[in-house]
């Protein structure tokens, strides 16, 4: 199928590591992208010592920017690594905006880096509301917004996935796709 200037965007309930129909599925992973809990460690289980070997060489990664490595030993040919913001429960509006904006450009960076490397399907968990907290809905409502937005401008995908663990963030999703 062509590549759309408008993308499918589609949701799927379930694990994300056993996607092997696109060419990259995003890791919501920390600053030092050595491995983790969550989808991260899920990601690092399947995939095998050989990402983190090549997760070494990476340096790290700031907060809100993505870098990509290859699969490994997953179905999916390549992992795109963002870092999401710890969401500050308690902080004022500018902050969580600042949070919000962090959210935003994980999302966006990991459509560019996909653009950069000529991928035309990319899978998403819900970066940062796990272990980061940030708030589901809330950060559905950004996940849906900058996707559609950034596959438009970008051009050249044919379908973003979202892959959600479970059926309350699903539900989220569902609805942030809908609005
Ligand atoms: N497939 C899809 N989604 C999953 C999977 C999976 N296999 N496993 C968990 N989720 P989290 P974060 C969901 O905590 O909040 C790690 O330790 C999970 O239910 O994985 O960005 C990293 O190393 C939730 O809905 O990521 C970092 O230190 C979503 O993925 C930190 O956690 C994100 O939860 C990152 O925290």
């Amino acid at each position: 199928m062509a590549a759309e200037r408008h993308p499918r965007i589609t949701l799927h309930l379930g694990d994300i590591t056993t996607d092997g129909e696109v060419d990259a599925i995003v890791d919501a992973a920390n600053k030092t992208l050595l491995g983790g809990g969550g989808v991260d460690g899920a990601i690092h289980r399947a995939a095998g010592k050989g990402l983190l070997a090549e997760c070494r060489e990476l340096d790290g990664c700031e907060t809100g920017d993505a870098k990509i490595t290859g699969g490994h030993d997953l179905p999916a040919a390549h992992v795109i690594h963002t870092v999401g913001p710890v969401w500050a429960s308690g902080g004022d509006e500018a902050k969580q905006r600042s949070k919000d904006e962090q959210l935003a450009s994980c999302y966006r960076r990991s459509l560019e880096v996909a653009r950069d490397n000529g991928l035309a399907s990319v899978a998403f968990p819900s970066i940062s509301t796990g272990v980061y907290r940030f708030p589901v809905d809330r950060a559905a409502a950004i996940a849906v917004a900058t996707v559609r937005e950034g596959a438009a401008e970008l051009g050249g995908f044919e379908e973003i996935r979202f892959w959600l663990f479970d059926q309350a963030t699903y539900d989220d999703y569902e609805k942030a796709l809908g609005d």
